[in-house]
């Protein structure tokens, strides 16, 4: 039997990552994601620009969150936590629940009601989480699970448990390690705000390492109906038909902040037109379909270049590289995809009529 080399992202970065020869290592093996070049996107932003696509959607559950997940689960294990539990938009809850099960611990899930993406909510039932549905937002779930896992015997593994953070910190390695080099920029969608402190961690401590001979700017993208980082203020009601972002009080809101006057970048907001735009262009003339909170990272650098946020760049440097990170895979939520194209033809069994239709 050949045997796979490649063991998941704790076994890669064992030595960037908190865990010891003693540490269960639970995974499915996630992580070692491709980065796609996007000429499309690359020929909008100009001559210059090489834009890749750091495709996320490609992880064991079908979101960035399993690199993370695999770290924290292990170390539940070896501390011998019988149960985890985190509040989620639909994500986070996938992933723990998959990696709970293979664990062997028990999971619980708090989700907003209705407002998690089909898909999600099949993962998190399928893979047995005790799934717990709130009449309240998000943020109401987070409150709760931090309060709960701080009296009671159950880890929690949202993003505020360094050890997500430790793990999903792997993608910004990967991609130097594709690369040789950092990116110029690197553009991703904003929500609780862990995944931009993961990456900036990441490329902070492997520039330290001397992998990479300069630091990469960080653009990050929320939704505009829920901009609480962009606008200053946290949002009660927070909108946006991206529900993965749909967050008003970021937990890592601080953090977020340091990554964007650490790296000289920003963080801005997109429309959910702006989103749904990217959404469809990069579905079909890329190829690449995500989940509409994943295209924020692609509506943002569109909204860049048309403000001239690049121009200086242009001005100074030869080749501007942007990596920009697509979290979930598009399949998470069928029903926004087809409400968002037209539905399919429907014809007589008959050759003709087929014909016709297709446009041939
Ligand atoms: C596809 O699952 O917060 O800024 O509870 O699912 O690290 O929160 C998901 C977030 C971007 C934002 N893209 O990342 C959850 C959850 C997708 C996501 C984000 C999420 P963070």
């Amino acid at each position: 039997m050949k045997i796979a080399n490649y063991q998941g992202v704790i076994e890669r970065y064992r030595r960037f990552l908190p865990v010891s020869k003693d540490t269960p290592v639970v995974t499915l093996l996630e992580g070692n994601t491709p980065l796609i070049f996007s000429p499309k996107i690359s020929e909008i932003l100009g001559e210059k620009f090489r834009v890749f696509l750091k495709y996320e959607g490609l992880n064991p559950t079908a979101s960035f969150k399993d690199r993370g997940m695999t770290v924290a689960v292990s170390l539940a294990k070896e501390e011998k936590q019988s149960a985890v539990i985190c509040a989620s938009t639909g994500n986070t809850s996938a992933s723990a629940a998959a990696y709970a099960a293979r664990a062997g611990l028990k999971c619980i899930v708090l989700i907003p009601q209705g407002a998690i993406a089909l898909g999600k909510l099949a993962q998190a039932l399928m893979h047995k989480a005790e799934v717990i549905a709130i009449k309240g937002n998000f943020d109401d779930a987070l409150r709760l699970v931090r309060d709960i896992s701080s009296h009671y015997p159950v880890r929690l593994v949202n993003s505020l448990n360094p050890h997500r953070i430790e793990g999903q910190k792997t993608a910004a390695f990967e991609i130097i390690d594709t690369l040789g080099d950092a990116p110029t920029f690197h553009s991703l969608p904003v929500g609780n705000a862990g995944n931009i402190t993961a990456y900036w961690k990441g490329y902070k401590e492997y520039y330290s390492y001397k992998k990479a001979s300069h630091l990469p700017v960080m653009l990050g993208f929320q939704a505009k109906g829920s901009s609480p980082i962009v606008e200053g203020r946290p949002f009660k009601k927070p909108k946006t038909i991206a529900t993965a972002i749909r967050i008003g009080n970021p937990a890592s809101w601080q953090k977020a902040l340091e990554a964007k006057e650490e790296s000289k970048g920003t963080i801005d907001a997109v429309t959910d037109r702006e989103i749904v735009y990217a959404y469809k262009l990069l579905a079909s003339q890329e190829g690449v379909f995500v989940e509409p909170a994943s295209s924020a990272s692609v509506a943002g650098l569109f909204k860049l270049k048309k403000e001239g946020y690049f121009k200086p760049f242009e001005k100074k440097l030869k080749r501007i590289i942007i990596t920009c990170t697509l979290t979930g895979h598009g399949l998470k939520d069928p029903q926004l995809a087809v409400k968002k194209v037209k539905p399919p033809k429907v014809v007589e069994p008959l050759l003709e009529a087929v014909i016709n239709k297709a446009n041939i």
